[in-house]
């Protein structure tokens, strides 16, 4: 029994080292077009609150569609939808004619992310 105590102090001692090594790198921002819902450790790779809201890697129609319902609310990360704080490009706390001049100066635009 002495025997396997050393191993086994050996052996668990590495697993409880090495547990980053079972982290999953990648962008954590739910916001973020390139939201990965499985990283648990962000890699920085976020492109943060941008005018392609839908995630269709363009700035169209559909993405100032979208803005509109957005128009005029709150963006407290506390309380707001992902949907309204994906609207609040300058992350001011609200979505506003700041955030649709973003969206215009943008529009037509090809978003490119992983
Ligand atoms: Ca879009
Ligand atoms: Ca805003």
């Amino acid at each position: 029994m002495k025997n396997l105590i050393i191993p086994f102090l050996v052996f668990s001692s590495f697993l409880y080292c090495s547990h980053d090594a079972f982290a999953q790198t990648g962008c954590t921002d739910p916001i973020s077009c390139n939201f990965d819902p499985l990283a648990t450790v962000d890699d920085g790779s976020c492109i943060g609150a941008y005018p392609d809201i839908n995630c269709d890697h363009l700035i169209n129609v559909m993405d100032y569609m979208l803005f509109m319902n957005c128009l005029n609310c709150p963006a407290d990360p506390a309380t707001a939808s992902i949907e309204i704080l994906k609207c609040d490009f300058d992350g001011n706390g609200s979505v506003g004619l700041s955030d649709l001049i973003i969206l215009i100066s943008h529009y037509g635009d090809v978003v490119i992310f992983n």
